[in-house]
């Protein structure tokens, strides 16, 4: 699981099809906004590089990750919508909350794939501290957000 030695960003040798026929709802969370930004901007230019027209992204903010379930929701359910990317960053804190936002929304999205029979693809970072999320939002390791856009084209065509 650990993208230490690996960058998010790097899809040498991977076959990804022109998206250029697809529309894809994109759901961000405002907590960690400076992380989630540019998770959300690497997500959007992903798409585009791939022959996603921009009128055919559809974006919207949630509060915080945890809101990000029904927010995937919303989107999934619009019938013209082909993949739902969920963008967040939830980091460590001295209390539990951190565990139980992580289990439900992971949970949570994990559901909507099968309830929606559609690709809602999981662009959360989960990070010990800011620096692991600054080097996964355009960083050292990439950007998880490119990752997301990858992973919601790829799974069109499974
Ligand atoms: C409350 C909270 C905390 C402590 N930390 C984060 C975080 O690191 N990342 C994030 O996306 N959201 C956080 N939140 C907000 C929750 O996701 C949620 O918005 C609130 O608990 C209200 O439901």
């Amino acid at each position: 699981m650990s993208s230490q030695n690996k960058n998010l960003s790097n899809f040498e040798g991977s076959e990804i099809k022109n998206a250029a026929a697809y529309k894809f709802g994109i759901v961000w969370a405002e907590w960690n906004h400076e992380i989630t930004h540019a998770l959300y901007k690497g997500a959007c230019d992903t798409l585009i590089k791939h022959g996603v027209k921009p009128e055919n992204i559809i974006s919207k903010t949630v509060p915080g990750s945890f809101e990000l379930v029904l927010g995937g929701q919303r989107m999934a359910q619009k019938a013209d919508i082909d993949a739902v990317i969920c963008i967040g960053c939830v980091i460590q804190g001295e209390t539990r909350h951190f565990d139980f936002i992580c289990n439900a929304v992971a949970n949570g999205i994990t559901d909507l794939n099968i309830k929606h029979n559609k690709p809602v693809v999981f662009g959360v970072l989960t990070t010990d501290n800011m620096q692991q999320a600054i080097d996964r939002a355009g960083g050292k390791h990439g950007n998880k957000g490119d990752e997301a856009a990858v992973t919601a084209i790829k799974m069109l065509s499974v």
